[in-house]
């Protein structure tokens, strides 16, 4: 039998919605292949390929599965992103080549999009009118704050900020990992403006028994069952008085996109993406460790101790992921060009490292035997990433891969191969390989 696109996901039973999306998806992809493609799949020449009317999927290979109702947003995605791998489209997820990825501040119709539910009308409609922000829980004065409140009580700060799924690079796990299938784009740096979350906390009061905060979203669950939430993830108090930790209502400059939080979102930097509330309406300061959707394990969560790969894990077993890993991307040039050997060539990218800094980034041409160090920019502001640049000679003609390595301010480095597989493939740091033709 032909190879099927959603084989290497392992989608465990409980998940429906995982199910569903695979039959449009792969669906949009047959549609998209020449008739010689979609012949040499079949396995079979077709004598009335002449015929065959443009965008339709053979039945032969699985056009007549169930489809999930087409949700707007993947029309969303299209009209407002640039280039984008939508990896599913219900909930709409979509990631960014790395050559797309080259600006120092990212675009923000390159930024990825990471969705867990259904995008509220009135976002799409980029409609906030009366949109408030409640902070409620273990404070002493209850808040709820309009958006110009927020813009004229607190002060406003701009800072880049990487902004990355945990579950970034989950494609790249042995075996796999059921969960979006993201490679290496389901990260981006963009400017982002907003008040620090700490001092909106402050004003509210916050009490003694304050321990981790929970966050709420306007966005609907993929069931559109009410009461059900998207996602609610939350922090402990001390990273939700980081001094980097926004409530942001722009994106570059602009009002955020729908997709990507409009109007209100907050901004985790460091720790994965999903503590970065998008649609944000709602702060709750918890007396205990946050117990919203998503927060519980195995969910952005890893194994308390090194796993053999596939292993089963009990829930008991598992902490809630905190920092993101080292890690860093080749943004230029694009993997499989042609160029001259004898000649350097400039490879650039960018590295970051949850919490910490890079200190080092180095590449390799000769399948990691020995390193070149890169020329390595300090953050414009803590947890930006940081651009890096260095040339190399491909010596003879030939093809080379070239690798590239972060090293964060504890010594610790991307792996060649995938790091400590885990049971749900997040925190893949494994290093950026691209593929080079000399001539
Ligand atoms: N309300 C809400 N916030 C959310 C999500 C979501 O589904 N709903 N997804 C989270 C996840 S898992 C990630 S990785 C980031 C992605 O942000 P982006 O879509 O702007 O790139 O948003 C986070 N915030
Ligand atoms: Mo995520």
């Amino acid at each position: 039998m032909a190879p099927h696109t959603s084989d290497r996901t392992a989608v465990p039973e409980s998940n429906q919605f995982e199910q569903i999306e695979a039959a449009p998806n792969r669906r949009a992809f047959l549609a998209g292949l020449s008739t010689s493609s979609l012949a040499a799949m079949l396995g079979a020449s077709i004598p009335y390929a002449a015929n065959w009317p443009k965008g339709l999927a053979p039945v032969a290979l699985g056009a007549d599965e169930p489809v999930a109702p087409q949700s707007g947003e993947v029309g969303l995605l299209k009209s407002t992103k640039d280039g984008l791998t939508m990896m599913t489209d219900r909930p709409v997820c979509a990631e960014t080549p790395p050559h797309l990825l080259d600006d120092t501040v990212t675009p923000t119709n390159r930024h990825f999009v990471r969705n867990n539910g259904l995008l509220p009308e009135a976002v799409i409609k980029g409609d906030a009118t009366g949109w408030t922000l409640t902070i409620d829980g273990e404070v002493d004065k209850p808040l709820k704050l309009s958006i110009d409140q927020l813009k004229k009580d607190f002060e406003v700060i701009t800072r880049q900020i990487v902004v990355e799924c945990g579950g970034n690079g989950r494609a790249f796990y042995s075996p796999g990992t059921s969960g979006t299938q993201w490679t290496l784009g389901a990260v981006g740096c963009s400017k982002w403006t907003g008040v620090r979350l700490r001092d909106v906390l402050h004003a509210a009061g916050v009490k003694k028994t304050a321990v981790y905060t929970g966050h709420y979203g306007a966005d609907e669950h993929l069931s559109r069952q009410p009461g059900k939430v998207a996602i609610s993830r939350g922090v402990p108090i001390e990273k939700a008085m980081d001094e980097n930790t926004l409530i942001a209502f722009a994106m570059n400059g602009e009002a955020i996109p729908a997709l990507n939080g409009f109007p209100l979102r907050l901004i985790v930097p460091g720790w994965p993406g999903s503590c970065s509330q998008k649609w944000l309406t709602r702060v709750w300061v918890r007396n205990v460790k946050h117990d919203g959707h998503k927060m519980e394990a195995p969910s952005y969560s890893i194994p308390n101790r090194p796993v053999a790969p596939g292993e089963k894990v009990d829930h008991t077993d598992f902490v809630t992921i905190t920092s993101m890993p080292v890690k860093s991307l080749i943004t230029s040039p694009r993997t499989g060009i042609k160029l001259a050997a004898g000649k350097p060539v400039e490879i650039h990218g960018h590295a970051w490292a949850g919490d910490r800094v890079v200190t080092n980034l180095d590449v390799s041409m000769d399948f990691g035997q020995t390193w070149i160090a890169a020329e390595l920019d300090k953050p414009v502001n803590p947890y930006a990433w940081q651009h890096w640049r260095v040339n190399i000679v491909p010596p003879v003609a030939g093809y080379y891969e070239v690798w590239a390595r972060a090293t964060d301010s504890n010594g610790v480095a991307q792996p060649p191969v995938s790091p400590g597989w885990n049971p749900k493939g997040y925190l893949n740091n494994i290093q950026h390989r691209i593929a080079l033709f000399a001539s």
